[in-house]
């Protein structure tokens, strides 16, 4: 285990009571939780824990050999059923374990069927015989608070289990067994990017105002690193891309053609969009919430300022932002005024009805990305480009990665922390990313 694992009590939080019975909880008892994710899959496993797991299993467990998992040696496969009162719920294979580092007790791993139909009928049956079901989030969530897993290990139990990338795979796997980001930024850590320089930086803390001493100067670079090869994120948690512009610009027409489906209305009516609709979608394999919603600028009616609203408050969460104009008719100067004021990184224009004849483009638009999507024209291309623009590269899985939003948040934190001399409040955030600070933020 490492040494961040150890020192979670701490890491509570303001939900610490509430947390610490429900821990409480999981401490006693025999307890059953599925540990995939829900979905289709070929395999579902279902985890007990605690101590009797094997001889609870046993109850319903029909081995082909004959043997019991408690007196099978413990890590040996068995194959056989799970049956109840002579109806036989599934086909599995099972193994018992001593103690499981999760669980940190004796634990039964069932492998059945998916589809959730045999997962559900062998939970019912393992609570008849008096396991308790359990959330699996909730029991990761202890694993960590109990010092167990840390928290860079929870943040990649979470991630696999909702990883719809193939890409990210090696990452999360490759952190659950070599630990590369969790023992770079303990390294970072354990430097105590601090200098004796004079002066004291605005938290009143050790200086490092003037230049930075070479501790400091050796984080900023490692963290600079980490930053740039935290490419896995966008595969590990769906960024938000929006769709926005002025009003019957073919903003929802762009986001059915995303979609590959016709999931909002289009109408020749402008306003005809008024909540904002998301869609999970994958482009070059790369996971992508899109969002529509309102068109901007024009609203006149109260629904059409209130829709307006919402979509503001959209644009302020995205990832990215695809600027849609209309090209069959003049571009506004309150529709550039309005493109201009966004954030630059973040933009994509696109030049829609590309099918229709087309008006005369300001000088800044020249060169914009042109797609029809009533015609499919150009969908390609801007696919590719929203997932080169969120992922522009696949790295190494043996080199340190971020993968979660929340690491890499907190990496861009402690950089710029450390770059403004301010080293305490780099420490910090480091010490949220290991869990070790209040603040570190259970579940997230
Ligand atoms: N010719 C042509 N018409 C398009 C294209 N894209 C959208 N339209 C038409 O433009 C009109 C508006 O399309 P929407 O997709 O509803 O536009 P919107 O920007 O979502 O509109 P609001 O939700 O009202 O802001 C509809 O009549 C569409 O059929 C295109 O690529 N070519
Ligand atoms: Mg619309």
């Amino acid at each position: 285990m490492t040494e961040s694992a150890s020192t979670n009590a701490d890491a509570t939080g303001d939900s610490g009571l509430a947390s610490l019975e429900s821990q409480a909880q999981l401490s006693c008892g025999i307890h059953v939780t599925v540990a995939t994710a829900p979905g289709l899959g070929g395999i579902t496993e279902i985890h007990v824990w605690g101590k009797g797991s094997g001889k609870l299993v046993d109850l319903l467990f029909q081995a082909r050999s004959g043997k019991a998992i408690a007196k099978a040696p413990a890590g040996r496969f068995l194959y056989g059923h799970i049956v109840k009162d002579g109806v036989v719920l599934d086909e599995v294979i099972v193994r018992g374990k001593e103690t499981d580092r999760i669980y940190g007790a004796e634990t039964v791993q069932i492998g059945c069927h998916g589809g959730g139909a045999a997962a559900r009928a062998i939970i019912d049956a393992l609570a008849a015989e008096g396991a308790l079901e359990t959330d699996s989030e909730k029991a990761l969530e202890a694993a960590w608070q109990q010092g167990r897993i840390s928290r860079i290990e929870l943040d990649a139990h979470h991630a696999l289990k909702g990883c719809a990338s193939e890409r990210a795979l090696p990452v999360l796997l490759a952190e659950l067994d070599k630990h590369h980001l969790e023992r770079e930024i303990e390294r970072i850590y354990r430097q105590k990017p601090r200098t004796s320089v004079r002066g004291s930086d605005a938290d009143n803390t050790p200086a490092l105002s003037g230049k930075r001493g070479g501790a400091s100067e050796a984080a900023v670079l490692a963290i600079r690193d980490l930053l740039e090869n935290s490419w896995a994120v966008a595969h590990v948690e769906p960024q938000p891309v929006f769709i926005t512009g002025f009003p019957n610009v073919g903003k929802s027409s762009i986001f059915n053609a995303l979609a590959g489906r016709e999931r909002v209305i289009v109408h020749e009516t402008p306003g005809t969009t008024r909540d904002v609709v998301e869609e999970v979608i994958l482009l070059d394999k790369i996971p992508v919430r899109l969002l529509d919603a309102a068109g901007v600028g024009e609203s006149k009616t109260e629904i059409e300022k209130l829709a307006e609203e919402f979509a503001f408050r959209a644009l302020d969460e995205a990832a990215l932002i695809l600027f849609v104009f209309d090209g069959s008719r003049p571009v506004k100067e309150t529709e550039l005024k309005l493109y201009r004021q966004l954030d630059s990184e973040l933009l994509i224009p696109i030049i829609n009805k590309a099918d229709l004849a087309r008006s005369e483009l300001p000088e800044e638009l020249s060169g914009t990305m042109e797609v029809s999507a009533l015609t499919g024209q150009g969908i390609e291309q801007l696919r590719s480009v929203i997932a080169a623009k969120l992922a522009p590269q696949s790295g190494d899985a043996a080199k340190p990665a971020a993968f979660t939003v929340r690491q890499r948040d907190l990496l861009q934190r402690a950089l710029n922390a450390l770059e403004a001399g301010k080293a305490i409040a780099g420490l910090e955030a480091l010490g949220q990313l290991l869990g070790r600070l209040p603040g570190s933020g259970r579940g997230k």
